[in-house]
């Protein structure tokens, strides 16, 4: 893929009103997902799951691209086509995780560091030829007693670097993901804090692994309180606090910035966004890359049976439009409440 090439995937990826929709959870974390509805974390039942979400009609007017495990971007859809093929046709882009996921760092007792660099270069190719054409890398940095430390940050920005390096070698504009995780006790303005130092660093990072950052994605998690801390801030501060902290932080040259929910409610993840969107001008596209605010409601509304899939893309697709508003500042609770019953 040429430098134009690039450029035009990652200014899609944002493009006014669209964001992406992540559906690359591991093993273990769609157990989880699966466990919240009593299904059991089978191939076929994964499939089945994932071709809810894939094949909907009328997501694209939404969604731009969708984050693939690797099992997933191998499987077809149960109408036997590749789901990569089924996306590209849609006009929807096919991602892929790349990264190992994120393992417990030496030396760093209570932080973690995300694995996946080696044999990265041959994997990308593979994802290339499979219809990839962005990838992501996520990154977890945990707040809590004398933490994070340099010595994490430092080397999840040089793993996400050294990825994004990679992905632009082999033609796939890197989306990269630093979350901040939201489960302590923390305030706001904490988080504001590491955030901060987390972004900075991931930036010097690219930059000396020569990263063109106009040919990358951002996915970031929202300036917002711990989820035990006993003061929550409202969304009017979550937002001025998020904005704040990414104009101090990001180069404009970024193409798009979009947001992981890391545990926010759907509502409230929406809610959120569209408070940043309202009568801003930025540098960048604010959007979503929402994994749970996007697919809860919709899984919940599936339950695992054939009978409510029609009803789990209803849901789906009101999420989405409803994110896609947000991300134009034109959404509303009038908007919210036309989800048929
Ligand atoms: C969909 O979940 C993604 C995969 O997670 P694991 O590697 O832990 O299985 C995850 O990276 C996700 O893309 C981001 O965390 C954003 O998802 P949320 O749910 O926070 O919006």
């Amino acid at each position: 893929m040429s430098a134009q090439e690039l450029a035009t995937t990652a200014a899609a990826m944002v493009a006014t009103g669209k964001g992406v929709l992540a559906i690359d959870e591991s093993m273990g974390t769609i157990q989880k997902r699966f466990d919240t509805i009593g299904l059991e974390n089978t191939e076929p039942n994964r499939r089945a799951y994932r071709d809810l979400l894939i094949a909907n009609n009328g997501d694209q007017q939404y969604i731009s691209g969708m984050i693939l495990f690797d099992e997933t971007i191998r499987q077809s859809s149960l109408a036997g086509v590749p789901f990569a093929q089924l996306l590209t046709a849609k006009g929807i882009m096919p991602g892929i995780k790349v990264d190992g996921g994120a393992k417990d760092l030496a030396g760093r007792p209570g932080e973690q560091v995300t694995e996946g660099l080696d044999g990265l270069r041959e994997r990308l190719a593979g994802y290339k030829a499979l219809g990839a054409k962005f990838a992501k890398w996520r990154a977890v940095i945990t707040i809590g007693h004398g933490i994070p430390t340099s010595g994490c940050v430092d080397a999840n920005a040089h793993a996400l670097a050294r990825y994004a390096a990679l992905c632009q070698a082999a033609g796939i504009v890197p989306m990269v993901e630093p979350e901040v995780l939201m489960d302590a006790d923390n305030t706001i303005d904490r988080c504001g804090e590491v955030t901060a130092h987390t972004l900075r660093t991931l930036f010097q990072a690219l930059v000396a692994q020569n990263v063109v950052l106009e040919h990358t994605i951002l996915k970031i998690n929202m300036v917002v309180s711990g989820k035990l801390c006993p003061v929550q801030a409202g969304m009017a501060e979550i937002a001025e606090k998020t904005v704040s902290c990414l104009k101090r932080t990001v180069p404009a040259a970024i193409p798009g910035i979009v947001f992981l929910s890391g545990g926010q409610s759907g509502l409230d993840a929406t809610r959120n966004l569209n408070a940043m969107n309202v009568g801003t001008v930025l540098p960048w596209p604010l959007s979503f890359s929402y994994g749970r605010a996007l697919q809860a409601d919709a899984l919940a509304a599936w339950g695992g049976k054939p009978a409510q899939v029609a009803r789990g893309q209803q849901v789906l697709l009101h999420r989405e439009r409803c994110n896609s508003l947000a991300a134009r500042g034109h959404y509303s609770a009038a908007v919210e409440n036309e989800l048929p019953a």
